[in-house]
């Protein structure tokens, strides 16, 4: 599988600037580039990367999109005076010419077919280019907002051609609506372009109708444009993650990509003065990661929008980190999508639910009238979802936010362990099936060990089997606590042992939240009622007798025999609660009888991997020990791993997910995903 992540910068982009006085375009500047690769380098990003060079895309390559009366039009510039720059700008809304334009914009274009490249042919697994002129708003015909050519989509067309790609996915999480991408793939089924956009009910640019939830494609490419208007301002991480895990999410898994491209757009962050957003760096390190699930990893992330430098910058970096595979740092901000987003959520499941398996089953209707509706929530509902307050941007606000930015990313921002993932050798040597970059913990020897559980449950440490296997758990999960390692593998001959006494120990360490997720039938029960454990089991049979608790909740799932059907449950539930909790640590643990394939239990891994700083403590039980290798590598990060083809949850299963998404979703917010189940 290959590996690395490519960076693509050139200082000669930088060489398009606004030559005259526009309050419009003058935010546009060229050191949105330069402080991007200084904070870069600062954080000793590129030396980890592959540099690969720029190029000019061809003039052949920029038709594929445009036509060439814009290529002419735009080769024109370069030998014009000011006074001529300005009046061809004047031709179109939101654009500037410089003499050397033309040549960047070829550039950008260059650098994003070159990312392609690396990433097709193997040379890397993913990457990122660093390019201006932007592209998202560029049409077939026409320069508009700050683009000249549309490099993500001649990106897109250039990798269906050179090689045969069937299917592309295009994430535009800029802040504004990619329209030119939109109208230049609405009727082709082959790209699905997923865009999210401050909207503010079409009032704000570019005010085009066609920017809201309904436009859902045209002819045979119904279906695959997905537009999420925001209706507010001050949209912040659970807004964008909500979004994720209730549309963009099951749509990317069904479509199932070879190949995903983001128009990576940072005004969507922070501080911006376009946006007016409120979401942190961080976020961005989680929706690529998400993004890192599909297409086997391959992933092309190619710079679009970004007007706050402070803020553009560490975003630039939490995607570099992320692509280069680094845990993510924990998500900050409280976990409840607004009111707004909610609904917009709402109307774009049902605006899409002909065309998608996953929304087959969900009763989606449309809301509209926010107004009213809002003030019936606000009688019933005592504990309302929160709405942003608009706020107004200014000089000061961005000092503001710069200051803020500064202290925020020393605050999330931790060092990674040189070795990520833990296990010890155990007595069939299986040890040496694991990937090569584990860190092998010594063993204890029993007297050492004794002293070590004493405290835990004295009376279910009957034979020896159970003492050493506690031991080895327990020396893996103290590197996890001390941050030693991320993550580690134990096996033991009683998964439910072994996760009573890593919880508890966990806990006295100090961790005010573990997440457990226990696949598989649990015979003992933990003691959770001091609500510093959450427990979702994931079993076959119902559960009599251990439904009281609010922090144990029963997931009853046989994953269906001939494919996996199991992301509508990660996706719509387990990631929604999970990230709703904010753990400090997780624990997964296969016991016996598992309900769940091979592949259900990657997801499982793959995604919760996200959470609690990446600190994941694996338990399986002995007889599972094949499980081993295939865990081990997930923790590694040593590969993207096959979650088989998607499946639709039968009705019965959806209705499942429905039940438990309504009786949970006032607890752990993340899970709202339509308004009138939360009255
Ligand atoms: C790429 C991008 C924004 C244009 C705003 C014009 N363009 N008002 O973010
Ligand atoms: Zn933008």
């Amino acid at each position: 599988m290959a590996s690395g992540t490519a960076l693509i910068y050139d200082e000669e982009m930088t060489s398009h600037k606004l030559l005259w006085s526009d309050p419009v375009c003058d935010i546009e500047v060229p050191e949105r580039l330069s402080s991007s690769y200084e904070q870069l380098k600062c954080y000793h990003l590129v030396e980890r990367c592959v540099r690969v060079p720029v190029r000019e895309g061809s003039e052949e390559e920029i038709l594929l999109v445009h036509s060439s009366e814009h290529l002419e039009v735009a080769k024109s510039t370069q030998t014009m005076n000011e006074e001529q720059l300005k009046r061809v700008s004047g031709n179109y809304d939101a654009f500037f010419f410089h003499p050397n334009t033309y040549r960047c914009a070829r550039l950008a274009v260059g650098a994003s077919l070159q990312l392609v490249d690396a990433v097709m042919s193997g040379k890397v697994c993913n990457g990122m280019a660093l390019v201006r002129p932007p592209g998202h708003h560029s049409q077939r015909n026409a320069a508009n907002g700050f683009c000249l050519f549309n490099n993500v989509a001649i990106a897109a067309e250039y990798a269906k051609l050179k090689y045969g790609l069937k299917r592309i996915l295009i994430v535009d999480w800029d802040v504004h609506h990619g329209q030119g991408t939109q109208y230049i793939f609405e009727e082709d089924p082959s790209v699905l372009y997923f865009s999210w956009h401050r909207y503010e009910h079409q009032e704000f640019w570019p005010s085009l109708r066609e920017s809201d939830y309904d436009a859902v494609g045209l002819g045979k490419g119904k279906g695959f444009n997905i537009n999420l208007p925001w209706n507010k301002v001050g949209m912040g991480n659970s807004d964008y993650l909500a979004v994720f895990f209730h549309v963009l999410l099951p749509a990317a898994f069904e479509f199932d990509p070879e190949l995903v491209i983001v128009s990576s757009g940072y005004d969507s962050g922070i501080g911006d003065p376009e946006g007016q957003m409120n979401a942190t760096p961080e976020v961005f390190a989680h929706l690529t990661r998400f993004l890192m699930q599909l297409a086997n990893g391959k992933l092309c992330v190619i710079l679009e929008g970004g007007y706050h430098l402070k803020s553009l910058s560490e975003s630039v970096c939490m995607t570099v980190k992320t692509l280069l595979g680094d845990p993510v740092p924990q998500i900050t901000g409280e976990m409840a999508p607004c009111l707004s987003a909610v609904e917009s959520i709402q109307n774009v499941r049902a605006a899409h639910k002909p065309y998608w398996k996953w929304l087959m089953y969900e009763d989606t209707s449309f809301i509209q009238n926010l107004s009213t509706k809002l003030l019936l929530l606000k009688k019933a509902d005592p504990n309302p979802s929160t709405e942003h307050e608009s706020k107004t941007s200014n000089n000061n606000e961005t000092v503001k936010v710069e200051k803020f930015l500064e202290l925020h990313m020393k605050n999330i921002l931790f060092p990674v362990p040189p070795i990520k993932t833990a296990t010890t050798f155990d007595s069939k040597g299986s040890a040496h099936l694991l990937p090569v970059p584990v860190h092998l913990v010594k063993e204890l020897d029993k007297t050492e060990i004794k002293a070590f559980v004493s405290g835990f449950y004295a009376d279910l440490v009957k034979d020896d089997k159970t003492l050493l296997s506690l031991g080895s758990m327990l020396a893996i999960l103290d590197k996890i606590l001390k941050k030693e390692v991320c993550n580690g593998i134990s096996e033991s001959p009683t998964a439910a042992v072994s996760v009573a006494v890593a919880l508890r120990h966990s806990v006295r360490f100090g961790f005010q939240r573990v997440l457990c997720v226990f696949v598989g039938d649990m015979q003992i029960i933990p003691n959770t009622d001091d609500g510093k454990v959450l427990m979702i089991h994931i079993c076959e049979k119902e559960q009599s007798g251990k439904t009281s608790s609010k922090h144990y909740i029963p997931l009853n799932w046989k994953e269906d025999a001939e494919g996996n059907d199991f992301f509508s449950a990660v996706l719509g539930f387990i990631l929604p609660v999970a990230y709703s909790y904010r753990p400090d640590l997780t624990v997964i643990a296969i016991g016996p009888n598992r309900s769940l394939g091979i592949s259900g239990i990657f997801l499982l891994f793959t995604l919760l991997q996200g959470l609690a700083e990446s600190r994941i403590l694996a338990v399986i039980e002995d007889k599972e020990i094949n499980l081993m290798q295939s865990v081990a590598q997930t923790l590694v990060g040593a590969s993207t791993p096959n979650f088989g083809t998607y499946v639709p949850p039968s009705q019965e299963k959806a209705n499942k997910i429905k039940m438990l998404r309504d009786q949970f979703q006032q607890q752990w917010k993340m899970l709202q995903c339509s308004v009138k189940d939360g009255i």
